[in-house]
């Protein structure tokens, strides 16, 4: 008797496409994608969380090591712990920018206008921290580790990032540093790493970013 389920067929999950279909299909996500903006200024207004949901069963798609699926995802709605979140962020981020920061980091997020303030922690209708499992309890109730866990919740935020986007929604990849007050002020284990804090939401009326460009395909692709 064999221990696993049997390898089930994948032939009807990916269907066959004609390559018309599928020039059209990868251009318009690129098009959709190339769109996409990271927003510092978002609207108070609220956002269905179903919305916020569904992108993250989206990220939960994701490969990762052994399929350990080792990633979780804190959604913040409530205001008193967003508060305590900018709170403990601005702390950390200003000791960032006034003492930590060499001078040639400055001088590259100049263009962006970035600094220790983020109001954006309380504005924005959700935050979702992202929390990378380094480890976890198996069937046996022994810790084990994962296995390539910062590779595949890097991933599983890119789907994240991905499925927010494709929902018409804002969103701010923030990496206060460190993060370590984020599992306090949530409850987390310490096998729970932080790893990213995404505010969601609608862009702010007028909201503006930085005008970057992205770098041409034959800068960023070689075929050998
Ligand atoms: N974490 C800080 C600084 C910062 C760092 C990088 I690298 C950025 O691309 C943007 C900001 C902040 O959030 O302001």
């Amino acid at each position: 008797m064999n221990k696993f389920p049997a390898p089930v067929l994948i032939s009807h999950t990916i269907p066959r496409l004609t390559h018309d279909e599928q020039r059209a299909r990868v251009e318009s996500f690129y098009n959709s994608m190339n769109a996409r903006r990271t927003v510092r200024d978002f609207s108070s207004e609220d956002v269905p969380l179903e919305l916020i949901e569904q992108a993250v069963a989206t990220a939960g798609t994701a490969p990762s090591g052994a399929n350990l699926q080792p990633w979780r995802f804190v959604v913040i709605k409530d205001r008193e712990i967003k508060h305590r979140i900018r709170i403990a962020a601005e702390a950390e981020e200003r000791e960032s920018y006034e003492h930590r920061m060499p001078e040639r980091w400055l001088r590259r997020l100049a263009p962006l206008g970035t600094d220790w303030r983020k109001p954006f922690l309380e504005i924005a209708p959700y935050l979702i921290v992202v929390f990378q499992l380094n480890f976890f309890t198996n069937e046996d109730g022994e810790r084990e580790p994962t296995y390539y866990a910062g590779e595949s919740t890097g991933i599983a935020v890119g789907l994240l990032l991905t499925a927010l986007h494709t929902a018409g929604l804002a969103t701010l990849t923030h990496t206060p540093s460190p993060m370590r007050f984020l599992s306090d002020i949530l409850n987390r284990p310490k096998e729970e790493k932080p790893f990213v804090l995404i505010p969601v939401g609608y862009a702010a009326k007028n909201a503006r970013v930085p005008d970057i460009k992205r770098k041409a395909i034959d800068e960023i692709m070689q075929i050998v």
